[in-house]
């Protein structure tokens, strides 16, 4: 079935949504992964762990492995992959779905339907499930590569009503995922309270990712009302913190399992 028909993956994080029951995906930048044999033995951890997604990719791509990263993936679990992408190039259709982003907090023309004009072609003639997703910055304190990358400003960590209205109106565009993000690295995680203004004014999932590097950080977020938690480079630096983190979100879904 070629793309925009299948649904799978927007339908299981709306059922989730609506139970409150919680999703994670652990991030892969392609261009930090230098040994197989590690990323083998994450995507076994994923595995084993229940992790529900991966996502591949990043604002800046400098290697070409993101296709082997994808069939590595593949080879070693049945679990979804997701582009992550941070242009037209990092379009690859050997994975499952895209968060087709656009970039709602700012206002460069080329990332809010330019690089995705370019891309539709690519992506009606493959397979991939297409998210349509509001993609939003927070500004946790420090410059990551995306705001740099993206040439836009990022929404500041305490307007949290900018983040509600342009969260709200990416919903009403029509967007079916809305993603905060305080970018790869960042120092900070975005406050539980803007996640919780964000998440109580739309209907939409609501993906957060961003500098959760400990399981405590990741409870805020998830308690704060994020369906569904990225993390990247936490688990770089501690593969640990899926183990952790993966537990957390099971336990949190477990309690809804009981009730
Ligand atoms: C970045 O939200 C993702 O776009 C994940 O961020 O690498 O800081 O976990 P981290």
């Amino acid at each position: 079935m070629k793309n925009g028909m299948t649904r799978s993956i927007l339908d299981t994080l709306y059922q989730r949504r609506e139970v409150n029951r919680k999703s994670f995906a652990v991030l892969i930048d392609p261009d930090k992964v230098s040994d197989t044999g590690n990323l083998v033995k994450l995507v076994n951890i994923a595995v084993e762990n229940k992790v529900d997604f991966f996502l591949v990719g990043g604002s800046l791509l400098t290697g070409s492995n993101m296709h082997q990263v994808i069939q590595l993936i593949k080879d070693h679990s049945q679990l979804p992959v997701i582009l992550f992408p941070g242009s037209n190039m990092h379009v690859d259709v050997s994975a499952d779905a895209i968060l087709f982003l656009s970039l709602i907090s700012g206002r460069n023309p080329e990332l809010l339907i330019g690089q995705q004009v370019i891309a539709a072609p690519v992506i009606k003639r493959s397979n991939l499930e297409v998210l349509p997703t509001g993609y939003i910055l927070i500004n946790a304190d420090n410059h990551t590569t995306v705001s740099y990358m993206s040439n836009t400003t990022p929404i500041p960590a305490d307007k949290y009503s900018v983040a509600v209205c342009t969260a709200m109106a990416g919903e009403m565009l029509g967007l079916k995922l809305i993603y905060m993000d305080a970018g790869s690295g960042a120092k900070f995680p975005i406050r539980p309270k803007m996640i919780a203004s964000v998440s109580k004014s739309i209907q939409v999932p609501l993906i957060v990712g961003g500098g959760i590097d400990s399981v405590d950080k990741a409870l805020e977020c998830l308690k704060a009302g994020a369906d569904m938690l990225v993390v990247g480079n936490g688990i770089e630096r501690n593969p640990n913190l899926l183990i952790e983190v993966s537990d957390a979100i099971n336990n949190l879904n477990q309690t809804l399992d009981v009730h």
